[in-house]
């Protein structure tokens, strides 16, 4: 419920209608971002998410060639690092091992700069990296990140749109980004008005062990981090996977068992998931899509709604996450588990 707040509160002061970062980041980072023709972005759990999301928009935006890896994997690979990489990490805590040990080693194979994008200031990873852009979330009492995501998403879009003024963003696109970034802690307030409508959808998970969530383009790690929330707070078994790959092996577990959650922002991707909502229903699968109020999805037998203010397609990750993370904390209280401190887990995971 602190989304609004923090969510402005990051984006405050950083940007302006045509200079973005100016605050943020200081006339150094905008050398260091010159030249850049590569982002490597490195993170776990939902900070991984994160830049799965910043990827789309990298690479849409900025036109620079971006990967994005889960840095307990990423430390343990073999991997060529060019110098006119930036090498980015997100970390709530700053503090996560797996992704300092990935920045050290990355450092000693050299790339252009490291920008960290963290919550916690003098932690490590603030140290030791070259550019820092803070999240203001505040602190996550809760093991499960929130805010912390949807805050780290705002800080990743900024950071994007200084990136692609170095590579020819044309001024009517940014003005038109930095205007719907403005707009997102009402968007996010009217999606949290959803709470009522969101705990009655919640009761049909209840009783389930499985579930699926689907979603496509910069949707897709939403349906990610849709599927870890419900994971780690209510401990239902959640994949996600991308839209197109449902009939790649997934289809093969869908029936009334297996509820299936998509993430359909625009009419252009409802069109697109239609014949995903076609292959779900024959299989008696039940369907809860969150769509654009605008986009033509009609509740029937089997197919609930959840019908979402419209928003631009750009800022769309950030405000498609709410939903999710509501969906969980009901699940989650109506299971009766600790949705602040789920069994198994640490906030911060330093070893
Ligand atoms: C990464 C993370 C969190 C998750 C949990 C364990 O932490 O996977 O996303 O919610 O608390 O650690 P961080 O590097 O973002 O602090």
């Amino acid at each position: 419920y602190e989304q609004p707040k923090v969510i402005k509160a990051t984006m405050e002061g950083r940007i302006t209608a045509t200079r973005v970062l100016e605050q943020a980041l200081g006339t150094d980072a905008e050398n260091l971002l010159e030249n850049v023709r590569h982002v490597q972005i490195i993170a776990c759990g939902t900070s991984y998410h994160a830049g799965m999301v910043a990827r789309y928009w990298i690479e849409d935006l900025a036109g620079v060639p971006c990967s994005v890896e889960v840095a307990s994997e990423f430390r343990y690979r073999k991997h060529v690092i060019q110098p006119d990489t930036l090498f980015l990490c997100i970390s709530q805590s700053g503090e996560t091992a797996d992704t300092l040990a990935a920045l050290r080693q990355a450092k000693k194979a050299g790339f252009r700069a490291a920008l960290a994008i963290c919550n916690v200031p003098g932690s490590s990873l603030v140290r030791e990296s070259d550019l820092v852009i803070m999240t203001q979330a505040g602190p996550e009492i809760g093991v499960a990140s929130t805010k912390a995501f949807t805050t780290q998403l705002t800080a990743l879009l900024i950071f994007t749109l200084a990136l692609a003024r170095h590579n020819g963003l044309n001024a009517e696109r940014e003005a038109d980004i930095v205007k719907a970034i403005h707009l997102l802690p009402g968007q996010v307030s009217d999606v949290l008005a959803l709470d009522g409508e969101i705990e009655e959808m919640s009761k049909a998970f209840m009783d389930k062990n499985h579930s699926l969530f689907l979603g496509r383009g910069s949707q897709y790690p939403v349906a990610m981090e849709g599927a870890l929330k419900l994971k780690e707070i209510s401990y239902i078994h959640a994949e996600a996977y991308p839209a197109g790959e449902l009939k790649h092996g997934p289809l093969a577990l869908v029936d009334s068992e297996m509820p299936v959650v998509t993430v359909a922002p625009n009419n252009d991707l409802v069109e697109k998931l239609k014949s995903n909502l076609e292959e779900v229903r024959a299989r008696g699968g039940e369907l809860f899509v969150f769509a654009d109020k605008a986009a033509d999805v009609k509740p029937e037998e089997g197919l609930h709604v959840m019908q979402i203010p419209s928003v631009h397609e750009i800022t769309a990750p950030i405000v498609y996450t709410v939903p999710l993370q509501l969906l969980s904390y009901h699940v989650a209280v109506l299971k009766g588990t600790d949705v602040d401190q789920p069994r198994n887990l640490a906030k911060s995971v330093t070893v």
